[in-house]
């Protein structure tokens, strides 16, 4: 089977609700779709978001595009799909860094090996460990009222851990509304991410004054560079820390071990590059005996399925997962919606990643510019 062609197209959905992270509030959520087709008919799907811009990390969709137009595809097409190594070094050497992009090229080309096998991607990774997910929700709209709302009717259908963005606002105002959804949901497991919005001061200052909230995780305080400041806070805090923009590539899995800089790993599929790039974060941190947590950038159904097919395949995936993007959006350009059931994703079980694209909704959310 050989490449003929890769289509990027982007897209942009509203969230329900603004979102409220420590890198300001985003309104809606800009995607790169990936196509790739082949000489036998089969197309795969890829996926990568980002929200509202380079705000998380460099990458964009725009950028996203364009690393894939320019300078991906013409080194791509002519490969055999099933070669994803070989591939994925060509990848590397054309575009540095980019993972965003590469992943996303990288899902589509699963996607095509599963629909060529007939098997769900999970089959490719390690099988069915588990074929549904427990999520963390997100609280993320800053106001302990409207959160307490949010999550009594999450409470109702199932969900058991929340994960409150903290850094959007002042310090003091985060730990008053920490502490009245603590208040309000005594038996949840309450686990926080500052989105490296905080300094090691803050964050001395901030756990101390919520040292008897129980917090469950702590989520990448301080700026992803800070790896002594992690090794600090880890010495100071009786919470445990979670590296996520700390730790994307492989390679910063080792650094972190190595400054013992970290008690879990949040993944990605984007950050590190893909499936198999994530394999290998996993696999230092199973060396390392690191927990790890799925996370996740918002993703429409397509780059759900794709994380959802790794965390069924990974028994590292302990920590739970936070696949809960479309339903943080007012619309997916997935025919079939995704299955939650008892705040649990899911995992989808047709060929490669078991999703089809909607046409008409990826010509609807199509960027008009
Ligand atoms: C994360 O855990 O950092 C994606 C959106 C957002 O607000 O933060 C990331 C997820
Ligand atoms: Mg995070």
């Amino acid at each position: 089977m050989k490449i003929t062609n890769i289509a990027v197209q982007l897209i942009d959905i509203p969230f329900h609700a603004p979102h409220k992270v420590s890198f300001g509030q985003i309104m809606v959520q800009n995607f790169a779709i990936v196509q790739i087709q082949t000489d036998q008919g089969i197309e795969g799907l890829g996926e990568a978001p980002s929200i509202g811009g380079p705000t998380w990390n460099e990458e964009s969709a725009e950028t996203v595009k364009l690393v894939i137009d320019r300078y991906l595809e013409p080194v791509i097409c002519g490969e055999d799909p099933f070669n994803t190594e070989r591939i994925i070094e060509r990848m590397d050497t054309a575009a540095k860094g980019n993972y965003f992009a590469k992943a996303a090229v990288e899902m589509a080309l699963f996607d095509i090996i599963g629909k060529a096998l007939n098997q769900p991607i999970y089959n490719l990774l390690g099988g069915c460990y588990r074929d549904r997910i427990e999520l963390s929700w997100t609280l993320s709209s800053a106001d302990a009222k409207a959160e307490i709302d949010e999550a009594s009717a999450l409470w109702e259908q199932g969900y058991r851990i929340f994960k409150i963005k903290v850094a959007a606002q002042e310090v003091a105002k985060d730990i008053a509304r920490i502490n009245e959804i603590r208040a309000a949901f005594p038996e949840a497991r309450i686990r926080l991410d500052a989105n490296q919005g905080w300094d090691e001061c803050m964050t001395l200052w901030a756990m101390d004054r919520l040292r008897d909230v129980n917090i469950e995780l702590l989520e990448q305080p301080v700026p992803r560079w800070n790896l002594d400041g992690m090794v600090r806070l880890r010495d100071r805090l009786n919470v445990p820390l979670m590296a996520d923009e700390s730790v994307c590539t492989p390679a910063d899995a080792v650094t972190l071990v190595r400054h013992n800089a970290a008690d879990a790993f949040a993944l990605k599929l984007a950050k590190a590059g893909g499936f198999r790039a994530t394999e290998q974060v996993v696999g230092v941190a199973v060396g390392a005996g690191i927990p790890c947590y799925m996370g996740c950038m918002r993703e429409t159904g397509v780059g759900t399925a794709a994380y959802a097919h790794f965390s069924a395949a990974s028994r590292a995936v302990s920590l739970g997962c936070e696949l809960f993007g479309p339903l943080m959006m007012v619309d997916d350009v997935i025919s079939e919606p995704i299955q939650y059931e008892s705040g649990h994703i899911v995992v989808p079980r047709g060929p490669g990643l078991g999703v089809r694209l909607d046409e008409d909704k990826m010509r609807y959310y199509a960027r008009r510019e």
